[in-house]
């Protein structure tokens, strides 16, 4: 009797345990827009993000970087208000490796170059002009690809 009372609980634990499974395969699946995403970190790249607006009438995001990624790597904020960007290392980051981010549109109001730390530096700028202008670590290795062209790179959208 006893014996049927377990073989009952291993049945249901087994039962339970598949669905909790197949909720969760459910839910990693990626994103139509992920799948198209060829670069190495697909889980991380291919996000736009708008900066959200505070109380004091500033735009901020926090952005990461490292092997090989600026996450996110599609920011949209709105022309003429401030923008702070909080950048920083991601977790995953190598202590080792130097990562930077660089945006060079001074026609936009945005010209900065930031080398990437663990703790979050805060770049400060407002942007003048609508447009895509690229965002990339320009950081190489003696030998072999840079950064940017390793995937560390991205866009910042400026919108009415
Ligand atoms: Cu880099």
């Amino acid at each position: 009797m006893k014996k049927l009372h377990c073989a009952c609980a291993a049945v249901a634990l087994f039962f339970s345990f598949s669905f909790v499974v197949s909720a969760q395969t459910l839910k990693m699946d990626p994103k139509p827009d992920q799948k198209q995403d060829t670069r190495d970190r697909s889980a991380l790249s291919g996000k736009r993000v708008q900066a959200s607006m505070g109380t004091d009438g500033v735009q901020r995001i926090e952005i990461l970087g490292g092997e090989y990624y600026f996450d996110p790597d599609h920011i949209i904020i709105k022309i003429n208000k401030p923008v702070e960007l909080i950048v920083r290392k991601g977790k995953d980051a190598s202590k080792f490796i130097p990562h930077n981010m660089i945006v060079k549109a001074p026609e936009a109001g945005m010209d900065f170059t930031i080398d990437l730390k663990k703790e979050p530096q805060t770049i400060r700028f407002t942007a003048t002009k609508t447009g895509l202008y690229p965002m990339y670590c320009d950081k190489k290795p003696l030998l072999g690809k840079s950064h940017k062209e390793k995937g560390m790179h991205g866009m910042i959208e400026v919108v009415e």
